[in-house]
C-alpha cells in the first residue's frame, strides 16, 4: 500500500508552481496506479488556457470559485465546490478563477511529475505512456 502525507510534497520536485497555478502531484507514473493525482490551487483572477492533446482528465472543486469555457462551443460552466469537469475529449478550454481554487485532479495517462504547460497548452507525452 503507498500512504503519503500532501505536507511531504511542499517545496519538493512534485510541487510544481507557474504564474496561473501551483499544483502538488501526490501520486505519479512511478507510482504504478496508471493515474496521478493532484492536489491544484489556481491563483484568483488568472485565465488559464489548456488543452491537454495527450491526456484525460477529471477536476474536483474542494474550494473556490471560477468558470470553465469550452472553446469549441463557447459554453462556460461555473465552478464551486462539489462540481466535477472532466475533459473526456481532449477538450481546448479556458479555466478561470474568480477567487482561490482548490482542486482535486487525476490525469491518465498519469503525469510523470514536473510537467508544466507549453504554449500550445499542452503536457508531453514522457516516458512509457509515449512509447505506445
Ligand atoms: C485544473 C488544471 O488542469 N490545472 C492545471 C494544473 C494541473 N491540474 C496539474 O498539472 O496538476
Amino acid at each position: 500500500m503507498i500512504v503519503k502525507n500532501i505536507n511531504d510534497i511542499a517545496g519538493t520536485e512534485q510541487d510544481v508552481v507557474t504564474n496561473n497555478w501551483a499544483s502538488r502531484r501526490i501520486l505519479l507514473r512511478s507510482d504504478g496506479m496508471g493515474f496521478s493525482l493532484h492536489e491544484t490551487t489556481i491563483f484568483p483572477g488568472t485565465e488559464t488556457y489548456i488543452w491537454y492533446k495527450h491526456h484525460l482528465e477529471a477536476v474536483f472543486c474542494v474550494e473556490g470559485e471560477g468558470e470553465v469555457e469550452t472553446i469549441s462551443d463557447g459554453k462556460i460552466y461555473k465552478i464551486a465546490p462539489g462540481v466535477i469537469y472532466a475533459l473526456n475529449e481532449h477538450d481546448k478550454h479556458y479555466l478561470r478563477a474568480k477567487t482561490k481554487m482548490r482542486m482535486i485532479c487525476v490525469f491518465n495517462p498519469p503525469l510523470t511529475g514536473r510537467e508544466v504547460h507549453d504554449d500550445e497548452g499542452v503536457y508531453p507525452l514522457l516516458g512509457e505512456a509515449a512509447a505506445a
